[in-house]
């Protein structure tokens, strides 16, 4: 890893805002693609966060404070994840389950899909299965994209394809879910459409599923 980089890791790491908005722009500027500043610098350096507070060597303040730093960062280099003059490819809601606070994960797969040329809308965290059956009677998006980070709310995916299937709307679009403990076997076990481990798989997957 270039020195950039690894100073953006230890940003995310000890939280600092100005440390991370410096350190992507050096970055940039020493021509690292955005993808690669984003998976090494940023992510990893979550992933790491997450270890840290599994092992009780970090707690919550400690895991918010990364977790605002990255977003900072993220705004940083939306603009250099976006590709212009991209053909609008379908809508996708994108919402983060009833329950659930985490965002990074969502706005990131929302970014991408952006970047890919889908519309998206942004549902925002806790979304209850109503809003997303809402969602798809007012908005009418192609796909929905479910977004659970924990296994207490992993739950509210299965209980959202049932709205969908009690409304009457299931037919009407596709959904694909996704978020670090979901797996490809619990998508399908619930009869989700789609699954993908990382933002730049979803891509594909919703790819995949408008000509499905
Ligand atoms: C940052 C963070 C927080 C922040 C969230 C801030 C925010 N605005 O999002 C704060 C501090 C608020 C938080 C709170 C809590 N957290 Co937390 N958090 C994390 C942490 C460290 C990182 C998550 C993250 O942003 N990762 C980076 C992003 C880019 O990755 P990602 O979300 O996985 O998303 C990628 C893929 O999963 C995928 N993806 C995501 N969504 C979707 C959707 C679709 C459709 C698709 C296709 C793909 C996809 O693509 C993304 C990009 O590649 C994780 C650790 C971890 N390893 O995940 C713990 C973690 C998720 N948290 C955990 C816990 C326990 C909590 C709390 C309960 C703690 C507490 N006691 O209060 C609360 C719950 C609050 C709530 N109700 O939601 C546990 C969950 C354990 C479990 N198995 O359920 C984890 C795993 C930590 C741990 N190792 O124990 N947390």
């Amino acid at each position: 890893m270039t020195e950039n980089l690894t100073n953006l890791y230890n940003s995310v790491l000890e939280g600092s805002i100005d440390g991370v908005n410096q350190n992507v722009q050096a970055a940039l500027d020493e021509g690292i693609e955005p993808g690669e500043i984003l998976s090494k610098g940023m992510i990893a350096a979550m992933q790491e966060v997450g270890r840290l507070y599994e092992e009780g060597d970090c707690f919550v303040p400690e895991m918010l404070v990364s977790a605002r730093a990255m977003q900072a960062g993220l705004a940083l280099l939306k603009p250099h994840l976006l590709s212009t003059n991209v053909q609008a490819m379908g809508k996708v809601a994108v919402g983060t389950v009833k329950g659930d606070l985490h965002d990074i994960g969502k706005n990131l797969v929302g970014l991408m899909l952006e970047g890919a040329g889908f519309e998206v809308i942004n549902l925002g965290v806790d979304v209850t299965p109503d809003a997303f059956v809402n969602s798809v009677k007012t908005d009418a998006p192609d796909i929905i994209a479910m977004s659970a980070l924990l296994t207490t709310t992993m739950p509210s995916m299965e209980a959202t394809l049932a709205a969908l299937e009690a409304a009457g709307v299931r037919k009407q679009v596709k959904v694909m879910v996704g978020g670090a403990p979901v797996t490809e076997e619990y998508a399908r076990k619930i009869g989700a459409d789609g699954f993908a481990d990382d933002a730049s798989r979803a891509v594909a997957v919703a790819r995949t599923l408008m000509t499905s």
